[in-house]
């Protein structure tokens, strides 16, 4: 499903579309309308965050949201992702990078959720199951490299560009999917709720997690696993409408169970940041003791291109990491050739991940973003030290869903609601 779209209306042709997109969807000559090339476009947004005329847009739900919200008959489950909370406060005159995960948690109670979680908890499932993913091709000589998957832009471009490569994503779900697929399983069976009454809500930094909703893969016993994405931006509005002003709100706590997180769920909102999360743990596993080192610097930054090697239990594990595709080409065609020697890539399609994610608030002048980016980012690493834990296995939650309910990583049940396999 095509999410990203150019109004020719109001297009001006000023280029900067054709100028940010990296796959050469974003078309035209200067001075005339621009149009997207729905064959190459990999629903990114970066056009639409973007363009200064507004004419690059993003479909959006939010009166179907708003309706949901106010049938009695229906529940309504929302969790906020991991860079939201970064760049929320800017669209209500909020300093950039201001960190209000409390204030986004109380706005949401406040339009009328009946359960708010957050994204971060399924980022350190995502890390439970993915980790345990790379050590089992580690052990049993599996398909390397092994990609990231959790940003779909990224594997929509597989799959448009590379199909014949897809065997090497990650089977994971995203963590959004992930949460919705445990939200309409675990929850509805442990408050015996029928998982027809509830709708999931995602607030996302990103318009390509409006198409990932619609992949048949992210369809589990016959339900959705999530109903409709909000950006950033939809959020701001649908507040505004509302009159909510978070700056002016006080913090309050994510539910539970779904509401408690490691800072290594917070980091995925970075480039750089899945690829850390993942180290914490399985480095972890493969000593076979508390990890002493959990910052792992060599793998962040704003290069985009960044490597380094671990060595954890004797094995030493070679991993890189990229944002912005213009930088994967080049690697996934060493890979055609045969040659590729990594064991783990973290791949995110926007400039330094979700928080520069196409569903953010606009920064349509370059020399404004880089300043804003890097506050944004500056905030998240800070707000996960101040963390009490900061390794995926270590969140009390995520060790009581496996006892309770999954079983054990890359199980039966996990394979069944948190796993897929691409290349529609
Ligand atoms: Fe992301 Fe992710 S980090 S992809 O950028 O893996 O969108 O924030 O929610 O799903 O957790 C986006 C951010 C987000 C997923 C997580
Ligand atoms: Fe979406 Fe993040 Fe991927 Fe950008 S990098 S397309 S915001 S998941």
């Amino acid at each position: 499903m095509q999410v990203v779209n150019i109004d020719e209306q109001n297009c001006k042709g000023c280029t900067l579309c054709s100028q940010v997109c990296k796959v050469n969807a974003c078309t035209g000559e200067p001075l005339i309308p621009h149009f997207i090339d729905t064959k190459k476009c990999v629903n990114c947004g970066q056009c639409v965050v973007t363009c200064p005329a507004r004419a690059a847009k993003d479909i959006n739900c939010i009166e179907e949201v708003q309706k949901a919200v106010e049938d009695k008959n229906t529940i309504t489950v929302v969790q906020g992702a991991p860079a939201v909370r970064v760049t929320l406060g800017e669209e209500f005159g909020m300093d950039s990078g201001s960190i209000v995960p409390g204030r986004m948690a109380a706005a949401l109670r406040k339009l009328g959720f009946d359960r708010v979680y957050d994204t971060c908890f399924a980022a350190d499932l995502t890390i439970m199951e993915e980790g345990h993913e790379l050590l089992k091709r580690v052990k049993d000589g599996g398909t390397f490299p092994m990609f990231t998957s959790c940003c779909p832009a990224w594997v929509l471009y597989m799959e448009k560009n590379y199909p014949d490569l897809l065997g090497y994503l990650s089977t994971c779900k995203s963590p959004q999917q992930m949460f919705g697929a445990v939200v309409k399983s675990y929850i509805a069976k442990k408050e015996g709720i029928n998982p027809a009454r509830i709708y999931m809500v995602s607030v996302m930094p990103c318009t390509a997690k409006k198409y990932e909703i619609t992949r048949p893969e992210m369809i589990c016993d016959g339900y959705k696993n999530v109903d409709a994405v909000l950006t950033t931006r939809d959020l701001a509005e649908l507040l505004r409408k509302k009159h909510i002003d978070i700056s002016q709100l006080v913090e309050e706590d994510f539910d539970t169970p779904f509401g408690e997180y490691t800072g290594a769920g917070v980091i995925f909102g970075a480039t750089g940041g899945v690829m850390e999360a993942a180290l914490r743990t399985a480095c972890e596993v493969l000593d076979g003791k508390p990890l002493k080192k959990l910052s792992f610097y060599d793998v962040r930054g704003i290069s985009s291109f960044r490597e380094a090697e671990v060595e954890a239990g004797g094995i030493k594990l070679k991993v890189a990491v990229v944002h912005g595709l213009e930088k994967i080409k080049p690697l996934l065609d060493s890979l055609r050739g045969g040659r590729l020697n990594y064991h783990f890539i973290e791949v995110m399609t926007c400039p330094e991940g979700c928080i520069g994610g196409g569903g953010q608030p606009n920064i349509p002048k370059k020399s404004v973003r880089d300043k804003v980016i890097k506050e944004r980012m500056k905030s998240i690493y800070y707000y996960e030290l101040g963390l009490a834990k900061r390794k995926s296995n270590d969140n009390p939650q995520i060790k009581l869903i496996y006892e309770d309910f999954l079983g054990k990583p890359l199980g039966e049940m996990s394979h069944h609601l948190l796993h897929t396999t691409y290349g529609s």
